[in-house]
């Protein structure tokens, strides 16, 4: 299995995921301006025409994008991991899915992608913080006396923590305004999976920067 990555990226949850499984695949890391592969130089495109990670090759050869399958097709890899709910508990994988949609959409998507984006205006991004930080409010309600988003870590953990890894790079979002979004990350990054991921992926970050600086 093959997963095409860039540092600190929403990518970064299928790591997690891995970790946490205990399984293993083959991390091919991306770099996002020139979207060739860092290792040999190939076009990114010509393996995912969107040019955005994440991006999976199963053992059998198959493309799959998007978080959302992505991370459902790694938690049904490894079925004992109990990173989703099994496909025969029906709520409790639209849950999953319920959640993976609102991080996919509401926050990483409407809400972080324009505050990330060095190109984009500040009215752009004050709209974004604007229209989309209820969101925030919403996920502290519901996240208030609850470990993880659904009874146990799953995937849907892996992508929060990513996503809301973010907030360190966006001052338009005061985390402290959100006690138990803001206790959930602190919590996440303690757990193995996630400080490890970290663990690779800050340096390989760092080294992007620097890469794209010296260009
Ligand atoms: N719809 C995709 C979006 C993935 C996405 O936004 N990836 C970002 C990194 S977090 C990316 O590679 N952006 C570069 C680009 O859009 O060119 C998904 O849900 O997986």
């Amino acid at each position: 299995m093959d997963v095409y990555f860039s540092p600190l990226a929403c990518s970064m949850a299928t790591r997690i995921a891995l970790a946490e499984a205990g399984g293993s695949a083959n991390l091919i890391e991306i770099d996002p301006i020139s979207k060739t592969l860092l290792a040999t130089g190939e076009d990114y495109f010509a393996i995912n025409p969107l040019g955005y990670v994440p991006m999976l090759r199963t053992d059998g050869g198959e493309l799959l994008s998007e978080n959302s399958a992505i991370l459902q097709y790694v938690a049904d890899r490894f079925p004992g991991s109990g990173l989703a709910p099994p496909t025969s508990d029906r709520l409790g994988r639209a849950k999953l899915q319920q959640w993976l949609c609102f991080i996919g959409t509401e926050l990483h998507k409407s809400l972080m992608t324009p505050l990330l984006d060095s190109k984009a205006s500040d009215e752009v991004k004050a709209y974004a913080v604007r229209r989309y930080e209820s969101r925030l409010g919403y996920l502290d309600q519901y996240l208030a006396g609850r470990e993880f988003l659904l009874d146990r870590f799953t995937v849907a953990d892996a992508y929060l923590a990513t996503v809301l890894g973010w907030t360190q790079a966006t001052p338009q979002i005061e985390l402290t305004k959100y006690p138990a979004v803001k206790a959930y990350l602190a919590r996440m990054r303690e757990r193995p999976s996630v400080a490890a991921a970290l663990g690779v992926e800050i340096p390989l970050f760092r080294a992007e920067i620097a890469r794209h600086k010296a260009a």
